[in-house]
């Protein structure tokens, strides 16, 4: 026995069922009867409970065949933002469409004047709940997207929130830049002026360290594709991935043009056509599908999962958490939204929260699966079969998570 395995682990499960999400040629890559050790915040031993050769742990959890995933990572959010759109809610239900509204000053518009008039300390407060929400059901990574702001100082103030979130909470935080999210008010006039303060923000921001990415929504209410990519032209200058909300409501080659910069991922896609995906495969973009936007607008038109599938382009799920298009804070309910909706599998909906979405944010090597060496985010759930995370609507089936090596207790929210 390697002298490593006789130091004492952090944590030993044992008696659990994995879902390891790793290639395996088994659905989920799943693992009965087994042990899984974890050191140092990271996964140090998996194996047959019955091969243990010691139990030498200062936590030992018998997990008495309970399921383990690797922790959930949603890859696509903007869960700081000011205000609510309750009201465009309703006004959506007498008629007008999203497009209307934003076309008439409302929808993401709203959303930045609310969020230009909040503090920092207030958006952090508005937050916390709905990042609640996403670790009570296993995530353990959360990329938030900051786009409310569209002024350096509110975008930088949006973007701050997010890291002291991941500060204050055990979770991961990855952050991109949404500048070119929509073009605000006092740029109605000057839309080429707006793009270029959003380019000149990218120079601050890559200094300051607080975007790991930058992203762009490319669309006829936003950006053209030639806006996006100037912008994402200086981007890569600067060494910052890339990412796009590309063909949500039209198809206007948003996924190219994704893959043209070796985007890490592309999301939405619902108009995306074949050669779109066929970029997307040969530049190793992930695909990103957001159903609870597609539900919420009442989209008709569905995303190209069969040329997603045909083309081996990995497909990730995400929350896409905002006030407009998706206040979702539920992975579980997006898993069967995409099950249902999209007809994804209940294991490719697993692979989209998990092994996919690591990918979707460039962290495939660390994070993802269950694989020794790898970060021990872990979601343990007392369910039967992992299928079942994607089967139920509303039903919140886990036990505890970990991350990164640390089981974890929510903080209790003072007030
Ligand atoms: N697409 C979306 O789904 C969100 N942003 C975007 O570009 C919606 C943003 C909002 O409606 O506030
Ligand atoms: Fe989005």
């Amino acid at each position: 026995m390697p002298e490593r395995e006789r130091e004492a682990w952090d944590i030993l499960f044992t008696d659990a069922r994995l879902a390891t999400m790793a290639a395996a040629g088994v659905p989920y890559g799943a693992r009965e009867g087994i042990a899984l050790a974890v050191k140092d915040g990271a996964i140090a031993w998996i194996g047959p409970t019955d091969d243990l050769l010691h139990r030498n742990a200062r936590e030992l959890l018998p997990l008495e065949g309970r399921w383990v995933t690797p922790g959930l990572i949603d890859c696509h959010t903007h869960l700081v933002y000011g205000g609510d759109r309750a009201a465009e809610f309703e006004l959506r239900l007498t008629g007008a469409t999203y497009e209307e509204i934003a076309r008439a000053g409302g929808g993401i518009a709203a959303t930045v004047a609310a969020t230009r008039a909040a503090s920092e300390d207030d958006l952090l407060q508005t937050a916390r709940p709905r990042l609640e929400a996403l670790l009570r059901e296993g995530v353990t990574t959360v990329e938030i997207k900051s786009g409310y702001g569209l002024t350096l100082e509110a975008e930088t103030k949006m973007l701050r929130v997010a890291r002291r979130l991941g500060g204050d909470y055990p979770v991961t935080v990855r952050t991109s830049f949404l500048g070119a999210h929509a073009v605000p008010p006092e740029y109605a006039e000057d839309r080429a002026g707006y793009l270029e303060a959003v380019i000149a923000m990218l120079p601050v921001l890559a200094e300051s360290g607080l975007a790991d990415a930058v992203d762009a929504f490319c669309e006829g209410i936003a950006f053209t594709p030639e806006e996006t990519a100037r912008l994402f032209t200086t981007a890569r200058e600067l060494g910052l991935p890339v990412k796009l909300h590309a063909d949500q409501l039209s198809n206007l080659g948003g996924a190219a043009l994704a893959a043209r910069f070796g985007a890490l991922s592309a999301d939405h896609l619902e108009y995306t056509d074949e050669d779109g995906v066929a970029a997307m495969a040969e530049a190793g973009t992930v695909a990103v599908l957001l159903p609870g936007a597609f539900y919420v607008l009442r989209e008709t038109q569905l995303p190209p999962v069969e040329a997603l599938r045909r083309h081996a382009v990995p497909m990730a799920l995400a929350t896409d958490c905002n006030p407009g298009s998706a206040p979702l804070t539920s992975p579980l309910l997006t898993m069967n939204l995409a099950c249902t909706l999209f007809r994804l599998t209940p294991e490719e909906a697993l692979a989209g929260f998990t092994r996919n979405a690591a990918a979707a944010l460039g962290m495939g090597e660390s994070h993802g699966t269950l694989e020794v060496g790898k970060a021990a985010d872990l979601a343990i759930w007392d369910i039967e079969r992992p299928g079942e995370l994607a089967y139920r609507m509303g039903f919140n089936p886990l036990t505890f998570a970990v991350q990164a090596g640390k089981r974890r207790e929510l903080p209790t929210i003072e007030c």
